[in-house]
């Protein structure tokens, strides 16, 4: 039809005249855009029967076409699919990414199943002893993610350089030698630098030292915490030895959290020998006294435990400890440190946390625990099995 023909058509009946060509363009539209489904699986339909985006993809296109080299995806209809292919938002392979949260364990064979381990460490001072244990760790370094978090501070800054010289020495070794993935955080929160062990113990300063290390710990965990991982281990920067088998055995318990029993081993100034001591006392189990302490103070008062001023008859791993026992005993717990806790990640993203405030009279680890129990979750220690913290000189 000549052009002359289409106007003469158009000024007699221009309805037809223009409704042809919109049809045909409606008709081409639904033939190849139709269809088009939810990439995000945002579209109310369950998650179970959700399509993976590769599955219901749809794309018409020319052999010739560039679409055969870029990604797969984009957040853009494509609309413009006849005269460009380019596509402006391209989403790089991989970007989406779908993770069924039923199928992530955390079982008694975290090494048999492939479980991720993430294992998260505030670090004030970076002690060689302690990147030296981690390293002999036999878990698969495959399987753990490292966080860190360091004060804002001039212990914190020296710290850094050292974590990163030791990170790079790792991470630029042998490939299956290397972590899966590390992360360090610069603390945002308040921190106190370089508190002699003494000043850092004081009664007075521990609602203020442990508010601030409770934001720490909780500026690391959600920084981290990935729809991966199985379990997190919470490992001070101070804990210098521990069984290579660390994370098998702690795992091997299964339970929610659970904490190893930390030692110091320290020079006996009269025998002169090496000997041990118990150093972490706020894994406990509660007493009637401790509890009608708590009942009859005001709602911000802490409750702290190792403290003589403070009696509370706590029953505290610390003490439990029977060279003879089982390696593997269990012991019921209420409140727990954070040296060396094993917490199965599920725990802590159904909402466990540090509480930076009172919470039932407690703080930090052992607010943590008390929120872990009311979301019904059993809390264990193992008094039999060591770890050890460094000995500071101070
Ligand atoms: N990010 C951060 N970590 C800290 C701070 N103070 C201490 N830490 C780290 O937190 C952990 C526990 O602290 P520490 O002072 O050893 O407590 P203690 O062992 O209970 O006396 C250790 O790994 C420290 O290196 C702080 O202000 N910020
Ligand atoms: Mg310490």
């Amino acid at each position: 039809m000549s052009l002359a023909m289409w106007s003469y058509r158009l000024r007699k009946t221009p309805l037809v005249a223009l409704l042809v060509p919109l049809v045909l363009v409606g008709v081409l539209l639904w033939v190849f855009l139709g269809n088009e489904e939810s990439l995000l699986g945002l579209d109310g339909s369950s998650i179970s029967t959700h399509k993976w985006a590769h599955e219901s993809e749809k794309t018409f296109y020319f052999p010739y076409s560039h679409m055969f080299k870029t990604p797969k995806y984009s957040y853009k209809k494509k609309s413009n699919w006849l005269f460009s292919d380019t596509v402006e938002d391209n989403i790089p392979a991989g970007h989406i990414s779908h993770y069924d949260l039923n199928k992530l364990t955390s079982t008694d064979k975290a090494f048999a199943n492939k479980e991720q381990v993430l294992i998260l460490t505030p670090m004030q001072t970076f002690h060689d002893q302690y990147w030296d244990n981690l390293l002999q760790l036999t878990y698969p370094r495959d399987l753990i993610e490292l966080g860190f978090i360091i004060p804002r501070t001039a212990t914190g800054d020296t710290a850094l350089r050292k974590l990163e010289a030791a990170v790079k020495r790792t991470q630029l070794g042998k490939k299956d030698q290397r972590f899966s993935k590390i992360t360090i955080l610069r603390q945002d929160s308040q921190s106190f630098d370089s508190l002699q062990e003494k000043e850092r113990h004081a009664l007075k300063v521990q609602k203020e030292r442990r508010a601030a290390m409770a934001l720490a710990r909780n500026e690391l965990l959600f920084s981290t915490i990935g729809p991966h991982t199985s379990w997190i281990l919470w490992l001070d920067a101070d804990i210098i030895e521990t069984p290579p088998s660390l994370i098998q055995d702690m795992t091997a318990h299964n339970k929610p959290v659970l904490a190893a029993n930390v030692y110091q081993k320290y020079m006996n100034e009269e025998t002169k020998k090496i000997a041990e001591r118990p150093y972490d006392f706020n894994n406990w189990a509660d007493s009637e006294k401790a509890l009608q302490m708590a009942a009859g103070m005001a709602d911000d008062e802490v409750l702290f435990e190792g403290y003589a001023e403070l009696p509370t008859y706590r029953t505290l791993m610390a003490h439990m400890y029977d060279a003879s026992g089982s390696q593997a005993a269990e012991m019921s717990l209420d409140g727990v440190g954070g040296g060396c806790t094993l917490v199965k990640a599920e725990v802590h993203r159904d909402g466990a946390m540090f509480p930076s405030f009172p919470f039932y009279h407690l703080i930090e680890t052992e607010g943590f625990a008390k929120m872990a129990r009311r979301l019904e979750y059993e809390i264990f220690g193992l008094p039999n099995y060591l770890v050890y913290h460094i000995e500071e000189f101070n």
